[in-house]
Order: structure tokens, then sequence, then C-alpha cells
């Protein structure tokens, strides 16, 4: 166990240091930081991927691709972190009594102020930028897409999502999307504020009950994904929930058709 006397125990005035470099706990925590960095960059890249939903769309690929990177890039932080912690932790004076005085107070370390404000602004920047840079991209996506997309009419109301394709003149409590095809959700509510959540297709929207709120995206792979309530609307909130599947235009095509000879409203 570390000694301390009172000479650790005084402020590390800059041009001290490299003496506060060379002390043992300070470069153990140097070195377990490396350590819970690197764990965090592994986590990042190849943990978390399987963890997080399915990408069903360029949409998800975007979100996840963001969430991933952005885990790397603050590794460190966390990894210096947990370092501290864990040197602290492993230092820590069992059934020692605290010193009856407390140690000199801190002082501010310029260049420390400095260079933490400066990182901290750099990450902000990064995720302004790259959230921008893709909202851009998606908008544009969808405008290209617009003349073709096909619009569904979402509502929600307690506690249940409603779906219908007025192109196709039908209702259903399924949702049904052909793949490719660039998709338009005019989403409403019923009753209180709901919010429009088809996981994999990675957009969500609230759903308001007076003004209709859009998302797009375009399904670019089969299966099927998670329609969710993400906004707390009451007691069954947790239970809002359905499936969607992603079809091949064909099958698409046929479910409409049976749709439609039931007389346009599938439950
Ligand atoms: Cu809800």
């Amino acid at each position: 166990m570390a000694h301390h006397d009172d000479q650790d125990l005084l402020p590390t005035p800059g041009q001290r240091v490299g003496t506060f470099l060379k002390r043992k706990d300070v470069s153990q925590t140097f070195v377990l930081g490396i350590f819970f960095t690197a764990v965090f960059v592994v986590l990042g890249l190849w943990v978390y991927p399987h963890w997080m939903p399915n990408v069903m769309s360029k949409e998800m690929q975007g979100n996840e691709d963001i969430m991933i990177w952005f885990t790397v890039i603050s590794a460190p932080i966390a990894g210096v972190v947990l370092a501290i912690a864990m040197e602290s932790f492993i230092n820590m004076h069992r059934g020692d009594t605290p010193p009856p005085e407390d140690g000199p107070g801190i002082k501010t370390h310029g260049p420390v102020v400095v260079i933490w404000s400066a990182v901290s602004v750099l990450f902000t920047i990064v995720a302004i930028v790259w959230g921008i840079t893709e909202m851009n991209t998606w908008s544009s996506d969808a405008l290209a897409g617009s003349n073709n997309a096909l619009v569904v009419d979402v509502t929600g109301s307690q506690w249940n999502w409603s779906f219908n394709y007025p192109a196709q003149g039908i209702t259903s409590h399924e949702l049904n999307l052909p793949i490719n095809q660039p998709v338009e959700f005019r989403v409403i509510s019923a009753d209180v504020n709901h919010s429009f959540w088809p996981v994999q297709l990675g957009v969500k929207v609230d759903a308001n009950r007076l003004s209709t709120t859009i998302a797009r995206t375009t399904p670019d792979k089969l299966g099927v994904f998670d329609v969710k309530c993400a906004e707390l609307c009451g007691l069954n909130h947790a239970y809002m929930e359905t499936s969607g599947h992603v079809e091949s235009v064909a099958d698409f095509n046929s479910w409409v058709s049976q749709a439609k000879a039931t007389g346009g409203t599938q439950q």
C-alpha cells in the first residue's frame, strides 16, 4: 500500500507534470485506461452490432453507424474514468480512518481545462455535423423517392396501431410493406400523444392528436420488424406493439387484393 505523506497531498503545478507522470498510481491508471479503452472499442465495433436490432433500411444503417462510431471515439473517456475508479478501488484504505484534516484544495490547472473543453467541443461538433449530414441525406433521398412513395396513414390510439393505405383503399392492423419501395408514413393519434416507431426501419416520429407528422424510409431487407409506441401513453403503453413485414412486391400485391376482397378492412 502506498505511503501518503504531505508531499503527495500538495497540488501538482505544471512544472511537476514529469514527476506526476512517474508516480506509480498514475502509470497504473494510464495502463488501466488503455486497457479499458480497448475493451470499449471491442464492445463498440464487434459486440454492440450483434445486440442492436436488424438493419432493414439505409436509415437504420445510419443510426447504427453513428452509435458504433460514437462509442469508439468516446471510448478513451469512459476508459480513463473507469481506470481512475478502479485504481482508487485497488488502493482503498481498508479500516483506515480518514485524515483529521482535509488536504489542500485542488487548484485549477489551465492546460487540463483547455484540453478537456476542446475535446468535448470537438466531440459535440462531430455528433452535430454527422447528424445534420445524415438527416440531409435522408431528406434528399426522400425527395427523390417521393413520386413513387407508398403512402401509409398510421393512427395510434390507446392502445394499438392501425394502418390505412389510401391508394390501395385498405385499412388494417397489419403493416405490410413492399421491399425497396420508398414509404411515407403519415402519422396521427386518435387520442393522447403516441410515438410511431418501426424499430428495424430506423425511423421514429411522434403521433399527435391534431397534426400529422411524417416519417419516410425505404425498407431494403425482407423480414419481420417491430412496431412500438415510444411515448408513454397510459396503462397499456408497453403492450402497444405489433409486428410489420417487409415482403416481395408480389406478396404485397396479393395481400392487398386479399384485403380488398374481404371488404377493404383487415383485422
Ligand atoms: Cu402509445
